[in-house]
């Protein structure tokens, strides 16, 4: 209602979409409540502000901020379309802040992110990460794997991310190579869908790259996801540039030919029936953006993925 401001301060107990002047106000993801408690909600949305192990432009520690800033956009009473219903009536979910990193001991940062997760996951809360780079994913992976054991990813991404390194060497395009062999994830259960760069291995990840969407529409994309990951646990991650650079030019290795908002958005709405356990969002840098349509993009996707999860308790 007009009249309330700042209600990432007040919004208790986690309630409802939150409405207040879109371009004004406390700044948190989609007006919800600031908490460190990770016991009452549901849904725990946090950001990992880390970009030491991109290979290309860095920027996406200023990811969470600019997500959050996108987000206010979003925050209508109403109902998101095409779902059209609030999805904070039946998902209690905050805003926790960003994970802390101490950028004077770097050798410490993967650690730090694990315990990130570990200390959100402990509750019994799902897990929505903002980041950062895409190597986020990997301590996330780990302190899943300890809740849920192999999980399937279902992996949105121009790139495969699973290009072979050695064990003591990780960065974000090789992280689910190690995640992979390490049996953090089932790659025979899992999908890597608009995928435009080469790579001669799958490591036995189902692939879908994006000429595949391009010729064979989002249904089908849809139908094989749900039909590879079946009920194993899912765990989404979804790099901003498996989005064609016209739809997200921020981000640090664009790659043409990519998917659109629509149908990467589509997709999503389309795989209500799977069991997933978190998601996150990463590589946005909006460094590089052209009015904010990257963060939009990354908000956007969220907000799909938290009316999923509220669909699934209709
Ligand atoms: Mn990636």
């Amino acid at each position: 209602m007009h009249g309330d401001t700042d209600i990432a301060f007040e919004n208790q107990p986690f309630h409802g979409i939150g409405h207040e002047i879109t371009y004004a106000g406390a700044l948190s993801f989609l007006r919800r409540a600031y908490s460190k408690d990770v016991h009452s909600p549901e849904l725990i949305v946090s950001g990992v502000p880390f970009d030491l192990a991109v290979s290309n432009r860095p920027g996406t520690r200023f990811g969470p901020r600019s997500i959050r800033e996108a987000s206010t956009n979003l925050a209508w009473t109403g109902g998101p379309w095409p779902w059209g219903f609030d999805p904070f009536e039946n998902i209690l979910a905050s805003d926790f802040g960003d994970c802390v990193l101490d950028q004077g001991k770097p050798d410490k940062i993967p650690q730090q992110i694990e315990e990130h997760a570990r200390l959100l996951l402990s509750g019994g809360a799902k897990m929505l990460t903002m980041g950062g780079d895409h190597f986020v994913t990997y301590p996330i992976l780990k302190a899943i794997h300890e809740r849920h054991g192999p999980v399937s990813l279902v992996h949105f991404d121009a790139h495969s991310d699973t290009w072979e390194e050695p064990e003591e060497r990780i960065d974000h395009g090789t992280m689910f190579y190690h995640a992979a062999r390490q049996g953090l994830v089932n790659p025979q259960k899992s999908v890597q869908i608009g995928l435009r760069t080469c790579n001669d291995k799958t490591h036995g990840f189902n692939i879908m790259d994006a000429d595949y969407v391009h010729k064979n529409g989002v249904q089908k994309v849809i139908e094989n996801t749900l039909e590879i990951v079946g009920d194993n646990p899912a765990y989404l991650t979804f790099d901003i540039d498996c989005l064609d650079p016209s739809y997200a030019p921020g981000t640090g290795t664009p790659v043409c030919g990519g998917l659109s908002t629509w149908q990467a958005q589509t997709i999503i709405r389309g795989l209500v029936p799977i069991n997933f356990i978190s998601m996150d969002l990463v590589e946005v840098a909006p460094a590089y953006d052209v009015g904010d349509i990257t963060s939009l993009a990354g908000a956007s996707i969220m907000l799909d993925f938290i009316c999923l999860l509220s669909q699934q308790k209709r």
